[in-house]
């Protein structure tokens, strides 16, 4: 009786470890390293969402760009509008995403764009 719960349990643990390996095998290929706690910024119809986007302060944290176009986007963090001094340039994707490592802010209100298309903006606001 023992023993065939034992081979019962065995069985859930094959069947489950099949269904994750078969998952993931499934899911598209993506540019970069995979961050689960990456903030994400969706670009779509030359737009960027959500064009803004609130930090903490003082911590590094990981950017996912998902750019859902098929025209070439990145996200390019400057210290204001004036585009004159980087803070963190994403790489330039089409199609897929694409994550950087962004290093820490200091508290204040950060100007982004696209440096293929100028005219995406948004602000990161670390607080
Ligand atoms: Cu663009």
């Amino acid at each position: 009786m023992k023993r065939s719960i034992l081979g019962l349990g065995l069985l859930v643990v094959i069947a489950i470890s099949a269904a994750c390996s078969s998952a993931s095998g499934g899911q598209p290929a993506s540019a970069g390293p995979v961050d689960p706690n990456a903030a994400v910024i969706t670009a779509q119809g030359n737009a960027f969402a959500p064009a803004s986007l609130t930090v903490k302060s003082g911590k590094a944290f990981s950017l996912t760009l998902d750019n859902k176009d098929a025209a070439p986007h990145n996200v390019a963090i400057y210290k204001d509008s004036s585009a004159a001094q980087q803070v963190s340039i994403g790489e330039i994707v089409s199609s897929k995403s694409a994550t950087q490592q962004v290093p820490a802010l200091d508290k204040g209100t950060y100007f982004f764009r696209c440096d293929v298309h100028h005219e995406m903006t948004g602000t990161i606001v670390a607080e």
